[in-house]
């Protein structure tokens, strides 16, 4: 067995219970057993009067252990260590720090009382995994806070700092100290009667029908998809009658939750952003980034700056006139004022961030900044210039970015004497909310500057993906060929608007309409423009319809109309689209034909999955997992489907490798079966398969 996780200190008239299983102490099997023997040894020993348990390291238990799931279950299971506490003889108090989380909250109201210190955070995320708090969260909860703090604990999954906590009931006291002075301290307070201690059990829940009415009809709007939250508030609702009863009640719906492909989509989208950190460059040494210079003003510029001053970071915006620097100043001045209307920063922190703003039309102001992210147009020409200005003026050692959204950072970087310097660091509008950072590593990009790509995105909070050099990397890439088969599905027969519904109820928050509608149909126009010259002539033109829409101006929101009229918040038909698509499809030839929602849905997904899968074959994605996060974080996909190539792995690569010949019957030049999708249907392989060991 390793070293002990779970060891006793016997002090005077108390015990502590000292838990260390770095790096979350995570609630594992032998946190459990770690557990359960130490109060029998606490209870053989005779002499405690009260127990403190506490963890070392940086957080209370932030959980159960998560690489349990899809395994048997493993004695004693984290319910039945949650009533061995509560039933304990000798009252125990648990000593929160760092964020404890899920089993590790039920665990500490397992205990007869709960201390804070001042930073702690509790919270119940189990939702976010597609499961419940199954080891007595969702009846202790209501017990302690109630049954509306309780609905929200478990239904947000947020984390409630340590006062709220207080207020809530959930926890007794702060108290501020290392966890194991707190313990010390609090165990003798129970001795002595200052703290006073009850089995959570044995309180009851006050109804409160109202609250779980409204409730359950919002998580049945918010949610349909999903099945977790509806039990979430059954249990709740369940907590106001016998204990044992609501036990039972929990495990049985949190038994249902469990082996759901939703809760394995989630729990896969969980590891899945911390496993794309595992990248070849992991052990380089980062640089330091304490400035940023970034280099046009418009959307996607004032959002990255928007994105590095929350994130602490002083930068220099350069603009080629005062105008377009005066409008990129304001724009980042209303994207913090945002931040602090939705809550996500103080004022005081929105002031710092601006006082941190420099701004200048003089590209020599970047000659000492350490990192420098070019997001201007989208043409090759002008980011070759500004690539060789940089590299002229900036200092030794500064990392050259571009934003780019497709075009080679190799011929970039070409542009300078210090290739190994440029990458590209791939933002997703809005820069400053979207987490995706696409980092793409060029032939000579030099190890240390990956890794500070990843070390920037860190800081910025966002979820950095490793990206090859392709037309449109990861995500645009695969956007750009499943796009294809929606412009097909429509000039075939299917109507946007079936469309986008379709994938809405696959679970998209949008349709591509509505989204192109969103972004801009000019952009895809431009893309389709620029491509043009390079399209194979055996590749079937979709694009005739939208650029129709484009060409008269109706470019989406930003013209009140696209596919779709917009008029204040309301989304209407577009009266003209229809002779639109008629025409387009009889200048084609085309007999229209109907479509159900499940083959609208068979043919996008099965068309992005194959080109996903051409992006792992190409070594552009590093794994599935990597387009997978890519997705999640950037394109909506989602989140309980767990990511395209995921989602694969619920079809078969038989199954798809089936549609796909059947598809190209009508298109061959289209539908291609990858290689690896091959070879998967063959040997029986899978995504998941190849996520491993990489
Ligand atoms: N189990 C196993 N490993 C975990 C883990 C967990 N619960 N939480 C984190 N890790 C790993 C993580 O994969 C990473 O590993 C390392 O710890 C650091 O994590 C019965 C059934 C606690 C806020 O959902 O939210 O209890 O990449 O990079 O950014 O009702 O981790 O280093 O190899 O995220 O500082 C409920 C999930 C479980 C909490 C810390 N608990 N964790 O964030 O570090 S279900 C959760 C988090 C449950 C009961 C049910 C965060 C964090 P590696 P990190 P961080």
């Amino acid at each position: 067995m390793g070293e002990n996780k779970v060891t006793v200190e016997f002090v005077e008239d108390v015990a502590l219970i000292c838990i260390n299983n770095p790096p979350v102490n995570a609630s594992g099997v032998v946190v459990r057993q770690g557990i359960v023997d130490a109060l029998d040894e606490i209870k053989a020993a005779g002499s405690a009067k009260a127990i403190g348990l506490y963890c070392a390291g940086r957080t209370f238990i932030a959980g159960a252990d998560i690489t349990e799931f899809g395994k048997p279950p493993l004695e004693p299971g984290l319910p039945e260590v949650c009533n061995i506490l509560e039933d304990n003889e000798i009252p125990i108090v648990a000593v929160i720090h760092g964020t404890a989380l899920g089993g590790g909250l039920e665990t500490a109201m397992g205990c007869h009382a709960r201390v804070a210190v001042p930073t702690a955070k509790v919270g119940l995320p189990e939702v976010l995994l597609g499961i419940l708090p199954g080891a007595g969260g969702t009846q202790r909860a209501p017990r302690l806070a109630g049954i509306s703090n309780a609905l929200d604990l478990i239904l947000s999954g947020r984390h409630v700092p340590a006062k709220d906590a207080l207020e809530m009931g959930l926890v007794d006291r702060i108290d501020d100290g290392e966890p194991r002075e707190v313990a010390l301290a609090a165990a003798k307070d129970v001795v002595v009667g200052t703290l006073a201690t009850r089995r959570t059990g044995e309180l009851t829940t006050t109804p409160d029908d109202a609250a779980i009415e409204t409730t359950m009809a919002a998580v049945q709007k918010k949610h349909p998809h999903l099945i977790s939250p509806q039990k979430c508030v059954e249990c709740v609702a369940a907590s106001t009658g016998d204990f044992k009863e609501g036990l039972a009640f929990e495990r049985a719906r949190f038994m249902e939750c469990l082996p759901s492909p939703q809760s394995k989509g989630l729990i896969h989208a969980f590891f899945g952003e911390r496993a794309v950190a595992n990248i070849p460059e992991r052990k380089a040494q980062a640089r330091d980034i304490a400035s940023v210079g970034v280099i046009g003003g418009g959307t996607m510029g004032s959002g990255i700056s928007t994105s590095a001053l929350m994130a602490g970071l002083p930068v220099t915006l350069i603009e080629v006139s005062q105008e377009g620097l005066d409008r990129g100043v304001a724009t980042i001045t209303g994207n913090l004022d945002g931040a602090v209307k939705r809550g996500k920063m103080s004022p005081e922190k929105r002031d710092a961030a601006l006082a941190k703003l420099t701004a200048s039309t003089e590209m020599e102001s970047l000659a000492e900044v350490d990192l420098v992210i070019e997001a201007v147009f989208e043409k090759m020409e002008i980011k070759k210039e500004i690539f060789t200005k940089l590299d002229a003026i900036c200092k030794d050692g500064a990392v050259l970015a571009s934003n780019t959204s497709y075009l080679d950072v190799n011929e970039i970087a070409a542009m300078t004497r210090r290739p190994q310097d440029v990458l590209g660091l791939h933002f997703f509008s809005p820069a400053h909310i979207m987490k995706l950072l696409e980092v793409v590593v060029g032939e000579k990009t030099a190890p240390e500057v990956v890794a500070t790509g990843f070390a920037l995105a860190k800081k910025m909070r966002k979820v950095a993906v490793r990206a090859g050099v392709c037309d449109g990397f990861i995500g645009n890439r695969i956007l750009g060929h499943y796009l294809k088969t929606a412009s097909y599905l429509v000039l075939d027969g299917a109507h946007p608007d079936q469309v986008d519904k379709a994938l809405e109820g696959f679970g998209f928050a949008m349709g591509p309409h509505r989204v192109g509608d969103l972004a801009g149909l000019d952009i895809g126009y431009m893309t389709r423009k620029r491509l043009a010259a390079t399209r194979p002539a055996e590749e079937r033109y979709g694009g005739a319809i939208a650029d129709r829409l484009s060409e008269n101006g109706w470019n989406g929101r930003k013209t009140s109309k696209g596919y779709y009229v917009y008029e204040g918040r309301d989304t209407l038909e577009n009266p003209d689209l229809n002779a639109i698509i008629d025409e387009e499809r009889a200048r084609a030839g085309i007999t229209p034909r109907v479509f159900s929602d499940e083959e609208i849905v068979e043919r996008y997904m099965t068309a992005m999955i194959s080109e996903a899968a051409r992006v792992v074959e190409d070594g552009i994605a590093l794994r599935p997992v990597d387009v997978d996060v890519v997705f999640l974080s950037g394109y909506g996909f989602p989140r309980f489907r767990g990511g395209p190539l995921h989602y694969a792995d619920t079809i078969g690569a038989a199954e798809l490798v089936k549609r796909i010949e059947a598809y190209a019957q009508e298109d061959a030049h289209y539908w291609k079966v990858p290689a690896l999708l091959r070879k998967m249907a063959e040997d029986g392989g899978s995504f998941a398969d190849l996520n491993k060991g990489k």
